[in-house]
């Protein structure tokens, strides 16, 4: 008596799995190695343009599991964190380039700080929100520039801004995730 799972067939049905999942990391790495352009921290699959201004980048996540945080990561998603390879910067031209290593999308804002106003100390209101006003630039796209939909898990999004002396705070403001922790302050010199 021959059962449809016998030994030959599972076998086979084995092997076909083992041989598309070598196959499948084959291409991943074929297409890592196919950028000709700048990669991003991290190890998204983003290719940045080639950028004439200086850098600051920017790393934004958080803590938890994938997907807990829903499509907009609102309070679920653990401790959030907004992070900057530098705190100062020269005044004039300057690009954002934000690479998401968290599990939901972020973006960020370059929001200015007034008066002896630090970080965080922003009013938040009913819809988990700050206020944007007087934003100068945003990063919130998919492997692109500028404003979009958010920064998906594992991708980057890049602003170039023109920047005058004083203080300001990068935030990310999708619902929730300011009170969760991300923003942090840029001095402008
Ligand atoms: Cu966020």
């Amino acid at each position: 008596m021959t059962s449809l799972w016998d030994r030959s067939r599972l076998t086979t049905v084995v092997g076909g799995i083992v041989a598309t999942l070598v196959l499948t990391g084959l291409s991943i790495v074929a297409i890592g190695q196919l950028d000709g352009g700048w990669r991003p921290i991290g190890d998204n699959s983003c290719v940045v343009p080639a950028q004439s201004a200086p850098v600051v980048n920017v790393t934004v996540t958080n803590m938890g599991g994938p997907m807990v945080g829903g499509s907009t990561g609102m309070m679920r998603a653990g401790a959030m964190r907004l992070v900057a390879d530098t705190a100062t910067v020269q005044h004039g031209t300057v690009t954002f380039l934000v690479s998401n290593r968290g599990s939901v999308s972020h973006e960020m804002l370059i929001l200015p700080l007034q008066g002896s106003q630090l970080a965080g100390e922003r009013a938040i209101g009913g819809d988990g929100k700050v206020d944007e006003t007087g934003s100068l630039g945003e990063a919130s796209n998919s492997c692109g520039s500028g404003v979009g939909d958010g920064i998906p898990p594992g991708s980057s999004s890049w602003v170039t801004v023109n920047l005058t002396p004083g203080r300001y705070e990068l935030v990310c403001n999708l619902p929730g995730h300011y009170a969760a922790g991300m923003y942090t302050q840029l001095t402008v010199e």
